[in-house]
This record gives structure tokens, sequence and C-alpha cells, in this order.
């Protein structure tokens, strides 16, 4: 559903132009001081990259998921850790306001995250529930005005740099599944709310996460998202549609980018008296990548436009996820192949990018995660 081809079109190629000349020449220093510069971010501010999806009554541009997906494609060509900083006020760190938030609530935080002001983080996954989310044990016990928040988060995203987090936390412990959890959105500087040191991750240089630890934290009740208890679980369940979708794009831009770099590297090294893009078992390797973006990219525009029809997208956006996600693994391990001896050492990039993509098939729900979500959706559909 794109609203406006020709206002797309310029913000495409602005985005595209912005990844060649001034994210992919950072990208070595990102890798190696972990943090991205601050005039690169304050240039991610004015080209109002904090706000794409956030609707333009709340001072964002409003993309459909068309639209966003388009974007992701193009921002994804370079490091990750570019995208991250921006991808949680866009997604995972904003939906639960937009799908679920009151009208309080939205008018008063996405302004703030659409403009970048703010950085949001989503804090679901603990210490001991990842894959099984309903399993977390965070609670969240009203006391007066305030639900006072005790336990801990991990692998946080923008951790470090947020200054909103919503947490998904238990708010009835007699209800054991689903039922007793709530989303909140918690400020940074809440006493009683603190960070953990950050993780050493095997990737993804530039992108911070870390523990979130609540001790007593008190939180005012009207920053229960929603003003209702008990749907905290679906909150995150909706957002997390939405982001598998724009994680699936992000795998794709990766690819693309790790490909072209394989490709042109495959035309200039000469083995065997000719450039090696000339054997035919190099070829098979840029063919089948080639043709499995192309596969990743059309499946994610299809569900794409159908969320914009407002069809139901949880079975489609995990196949997107699973299999893009996937492919961009496969690419990844094609591409060094390729570069041989050279993709082994970090003069390029591929040995960078090989380590950041290994996190796409984990994070925002395994590829068995997605495999299960398929699955029961199938049954559940046959039984309907
Ligand atoms: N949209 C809206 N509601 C949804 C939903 C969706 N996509 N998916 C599930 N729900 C609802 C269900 O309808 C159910 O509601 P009822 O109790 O009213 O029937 C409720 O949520 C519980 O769903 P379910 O029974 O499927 O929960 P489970 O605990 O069995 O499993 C999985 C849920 C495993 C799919 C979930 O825990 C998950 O996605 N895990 C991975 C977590 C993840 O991605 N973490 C990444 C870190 S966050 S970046």
């Amino acid at each position: 559903m794109i609203r406006d081809q020709e206002t797309l079109t310029l913000l495409v190629d602005t985005l595209s132009r912005f990844v060649r000349e001034r994210l992919i020449p950072a990208e070595n220093k990102v890798a190696e001081t972990d943090e991205i510069p601050d005039d690169i971010v304050a240039e991610m501010r004015e080209l109002g990259l904090f706000g794409l999806c956030v609707p333009e009554e709340y001072g964002g541009l409003g993309l459909t998921m068309e639209e966003e997906v388009l974007v992701a494609f193009e921002i994804a060509k370079t490091s990750p850790a570019f995208r991250s900083l921006i991808g949680t006020n866009n997604g995972i760190g904003s939906q639960g306001l937009i799908v679920d938030g009151t009208e309080e609530q939205k008018s008063y935080y996405l302004p703030k995250l659409a403009s970048g002001e703010l950085i949001a983080s989503f804090a679901l996954t603990e210490p001991g529930a990842g894959s099984d989310a309903a399993s977390l044990r965070t609670s969240a016990v009203l006391d007066g005005d305030f639900y006072v928040l005790n336990g801990t988060k991990r692998f946080i995203t923008n951790a470090p740099e947020a200054g909103v987090y919503t947490v998904m936390a238990r708010t009835n412990p007699e209800i054991k599944g689903t039922g007793g959890i709530s989303a909140f959105i918690v400020e940074k500087g809440t006493p009683g709310l603190s960070l953990g040191k950050r993780d050493h991750k095997m990737g993804q240089k530039g992108a911070h996460t870390c523990d979130v630890m609540f001790d007593n934290c008190r939180v005012p009740a009207a920053n229960i998202i929603g003003g209702k208890e008990g749907v905290g679980f679906k909150t995150a369940m909706k957002v997390l549609d939405k982001g598998r979708l724009h994680i699936s794009a992000i795998c794709v831009g990766a690819a693309e980018r790790m490909l072209d770099d394989a490709l042109r590297y495959a035309i200039e090294r000469q083995q065997f008296g000719k450039p090696i893009a000339e054997f035919q078992l190099i070829q098979a390797m840029l063919a089948d990548s080639k043709a499995e973006i192309y596969a990743a990219r059309s499946m994610i525009l299809d569900a794409a436009r159908r969320r914009d029809n407002k069809e139901d997208i949880s079975t489609e956006a995990s196949c997107c996820k699973l299999f893009a996600s996937e492919m961009c693994g496969r690419v990844a391990d094609r591409a060094v192949q390729i570069h041989g001896g050279a993709g082994y050492v970090s003069d390029y990039a591929i040995e960078r990018f090989y380590r950041d993509v290994r996190l796409f098939r984990i994070y925002e729900g395994t590829t068995q995660i997605q495999q299960l979500v398929i699955a029961r959706n199938m049954i559940r559909d046959a039984s309907l």
C-alpha cells in the first residue's frame, strides 16, 4: 500500500545515498570502537530515521509496512549496528504503544521517539524466559497509584542508550500463563531501575545490549500500556509479528550487500589464469544466493502488503523470518567461501558480516520458534 510513489522513491534514494556515502565508510570505525559516531547519530535524527514508522500525527513518517520493508532493504546494506540504533524506536520499542497504548501515552511518548530525543527498548526476555516468553517472572504489584516492579530482563537491545523501556511483567501471580502478564512504560532514572554491564557479543559491534534490573522500582499505575492489566503478552506478540517482518527485510538487505561484495571479489580475483567468477562452482554459489534473496524479498513484500490490508500475518511473518534469516546465513557462508582465505581475515567486510548476521536466526524469535508458530497456526486453522 504505497501512498505516494514519488515521495517514497525520494526517501529510498536519499537513504541509499546516506548508506553508501556516510555509513559504509564508517563501518570499520564502528566495529573498532563499538560506538556509532555522534555526528552520524545526529544525521540519522535529521533524516527522520527514528520516526519512520511512528504515525504522522505523532511526528513520524508513518510508513506503511510495504514502505518500511523497502526502506529496510536499503538500510541493511551496511553494518546492522546502524539499523539497530533506530530499529527499536521504529519497531519493538514503540509498537506496544502504537498498537495498544492510550491516547495520553501515545501523545506523550511517541513524538519524543519519532524525533530520536528518546531511545526506546523492549524488555521481554529474562534469564529464565527466552523462547518461553510466557514463563517470565518479573513481577508488578499494585501499591496505591504505583506498580512495584521486581525482576531482571536480559539481552535488552539499546538498553544502555534507552530513555524509556516497554517492560512485560506479571501483575497477577495467580495466573501462571499469559493472562497474568501486563506491559508497562518505564522511564530511565526511575528509582530502582538499574543496568548491567554491556554484553560482549560475537558481532554487531556498535549495537549495545545489557541486563535491565528492577529492584522495588515504582512505576506510575498510569504507565500500564492501554490502561489494562493482563493483555501485555498479546501486546508483545503483536509487536513481534511486525518486528519479525522488519528483521526479515533486514536479512534481505544484508544478504544483498554480502552477495554484492562476493560478486565484485569473484570478478576481480584471478586464479588459474582467469577471474574466479568464470568458474562454474563459484557461479553456482552466486546464483543460489541470488535466487534465494529474490524469493525472500518477494515473500516479504507479499506479507507486508497483506499486513497493510489488515490481514493477520502472524504465520506469514514467521515464514519470512524463518526463510530470510536462514537464507542470510547461507549467503554469508557462501560469501566467505567465495572470498577464500581473504574471507577469514578482517581486511574484508565479509568476515564481520558473517558474525553480525548470525544473530538474525536467534533474536525476535529463533528459527525453531518460527517453525513452532507456523505449524501451530496451520493446525489451528485446519481445525476451525
Ligand atoms: N497476536 C496476538 N495474540 C497472540 C499472538 C499474536 N501473534 N500470538 C499469540 N497470541 C495470543 C494467543 O492467542 C493466546 O491468547 P489466549 O490465551 O487468549 O488464547 C496468548 O497470546 C498466548 O499464546 P500461546 O498460547 O501461543 O503462548 P505460548 O506461551 O504457548 O507460546 C510463543 C508463545 C512460543 C509463540 C511465544 O512465547 C514466542 O513468540 N516466543 C519467542 C519469544 C521471542 O520472540 N523472543 C524474542 C525476544 S524479544 S526481541
